[in-house]
């Protein structure tokens, strides 16, 4: 495979870190706006040569692991394209992580160095690193944006350019985290060349080049912000990417207007909000021609009014950071862009909807996704024998998602085979909420599904049989000990359902079908 994809172009020699414009002029545009100020083309190169030896210089060698958390700000490109150019893998964690988390990732991926923000709203990320230094043994740095307390100040990662080394385009470029779909996050090992064709292909798709204005509105350490094209597929292609510190509409307004944004990303639970906003807004949004959507299911008649509220075209993005990528097109009819979440990027995706017994689903008939391609991974960093559950013998990744494939060859995506709440495109793993729920309550059992929710898609529900039934704990009680933990928040439970006892299958398996349908009733 891998040969069929350098011989038909897919993979080529293209690394990260290393395109940004090159004409006189190229060099001279906006890179990245702000709140604060913008950043040219040429500025942006220099600056992440300076911190390229600066990570050298501070003793990091090609290959090492570092786990990058920071909000969308300049310092987190500069850090990403001298990470790329060195050969030091970023490991993305998401701004919502915490202690809990953040250990895992040190742990699994073996990481040199912890690059976080000084605080962000109520957290201070100097005491997330205390703790996680004292859980692991393999960090030696921790870097952070901002007053550096105890540690080391990223601005003083430094130094004046040196040669660097070129990485093989084959070799890993960076870590990606899966949305999980079982326990914590797995780590995604996407390669240059793998990450390179995506960019390329999808800037092409979403039109984007030199002209273009990309606001990053999510975190940018999540796929869909990063490479879809986001911020690295539009300044690949010679574009300015905007970098807004939060997804809500008071802070996104100003900016697409100040900086004439072209195209943006949004998870479905923001978009209801940003349509309303837009009708009572001063702000000019007339720049605005493209509006991604993805991460989780949008409704139709969301869907809908996209077009007239924002001026602009909808475009349904299904994606996963494990690569398979689906878009509707921009010039889709609309009854495509409104229904359905699209077909795949590449012409080499290879995709199967199957149905339980193995055979393959017709048109319009439900099944599990199955796919393999040009940037679709092969297996998950250090997961052993996850690995052989969760992809075929001929290489074929399981998606774990139920979708149904239209005659035209559009998706719909139906649900999921694997237990994981989608909360508005957060995926919350339903196992490791169960775990957290057991070791912080004396309880008989402990189960967590989803629940319909008009504004997030899903909601988690908690439902527990406490030891004790005369004390059981609350939803505060819950939201308390999670934050004790140090989890990240959007995993804490919604909703606390006390019950005397679980519903369980013929064979003993706790029954979450019956669980649900006893909820809804
Ligand atoms: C994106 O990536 P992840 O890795 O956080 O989550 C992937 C999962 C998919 O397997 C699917 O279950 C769900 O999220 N999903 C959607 C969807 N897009 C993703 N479900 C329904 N409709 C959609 N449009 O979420 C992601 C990565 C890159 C681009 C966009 C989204």
């Amino acid at each position: 495979m891998a040969r069929t994809y350098r011989e038909q172009g897919y993979w080529n020699t293209d690394v990260l870190g290393t395109w940004l414009a090159r004409t006189p002029e190229e060099r001279a545009g906006t890179a990245l706006v702000t709140a604060a100020g913008s950043v040219t083309h040429e500025e942006l190169d220099r600056r992440a040569d300076r911190m390229a030896a600066g990570l050298l210089r501070a003793g990091l060698t090609p290959g090492d692991r570092v786990v990058v958390q920071l909000p969308n700000d300049v310092d987190l490109v500069v850090l990403s394209l001298a990470l790329f150019r060195t050969g030091i893998l970023p490991v993305y964690a998401l701004p919502a992580h915490r202690t809990t988390e953040i250990t895992h990732l040190v742990t699994t991926s073996g990481a040199v160095a912890y690059v976080c923000p000084e605080r962000v709203l109520d957290c201070d990320f100097r005491l997330v690193a205390r703790e996680v230094l004292d859980r692991t043994d393999s960090l030696r740095h921790v870097f952070v944006a901002g007053d550096p307390g105890p540690y080391t100040a990223l601005s003083s990662v430094d130094g004046d350019p040196v040669a660097l080394p070129s990485p093989d385009p084959e070799d890993v470029a960076l870590f990606l985290l899966s949305g999980g779909t079982s326990g914590p996050p797995k780590l995604i090992p996407r390669t240059h060349a793998d990450y390179a064709y995506q960019l390329r292909e999808t800037a092409r798709l979403c039109g984007v080049g030199p002209d273009s204005v990309y606001l990053a509105a999510l975190p940018v350490e999540h796929n869909f912000a990063l490479g879809c094209p986001g911020v690295l597929g539009t300044l690949r292609a010679g574009g300015t990417a905007v970098l807004a510190p939060a997804p809500t509409a008071d802070v996104c307004f100003p900016l697409i207007e100040r900086a004439g944004v072209t195209i943006t990303s949004l998870v479905p639970p923001l978009v209801p909000l940003w349509l309303d906003a837009a009708e009572w807004t001063d702000h000019d949004l007339s720049s605005l021609r493209v509006l991604q959507v993805g991460g989780a299911r949008l409704d139709l008649e969301t869907a809908r009014q996209v077009p007239k509220a924002l001026g602009c075209t909808l475009q349904q993005v299904y994606g996963m950071a494990e690569g398979l990528l689906n878009y509707t097109r921009l010039d889709d009819p609309e009854d495509v862009i409104v229904h359905t979440q699209g077909r795949p990027l590449s012409p080499a995706d290879e995709v199967r909807v199957l149905r339980e017994d193995g055979s393959e689903a017709g048109p319009g008939e439900t099944g599990e996704l199955f796919t393999r391609g040009p940037y679709t991974l092969r297996g998950y960093y250090r997961a052993g024998e996850r690995n052989r559950t969760r992809f075929t013998q001929e290489g074929f990744y399981r998606t774990g998602d139920l979708v149904r494939r239209t005659v035209e060859g559009n998706f719909e995506v139906v649900g999921r085979i694997n237990d994981v709440v989608n909360r508005g495109g957060e995926k919350v793993p339903t196992l490791e909420v169960e775990e957290h729920l057991l070791a912080a309550f004396p309880l008989v059992g402990a189960a967590v599904i989803a629940l319909p929710d008009p504004l997030m898609g899903e909601r988690t529900c908690a439902c527990v049989v406490p030891k004790d039934s005369a004390h059981p704990p609350t939803l505060r009680d819950v939201q308390a000990a999670f934050r004790g933990r140090g989890v990240a928040a959007y995993k804490v439970p919604d909703q606390l359902v006390v019950l005397e006892s679980l519903p369980m299958t013929g064979v003993g398996k706790l029954d979450k079908r019956a669980l649900r349908a006893s909820l809804d009733a």
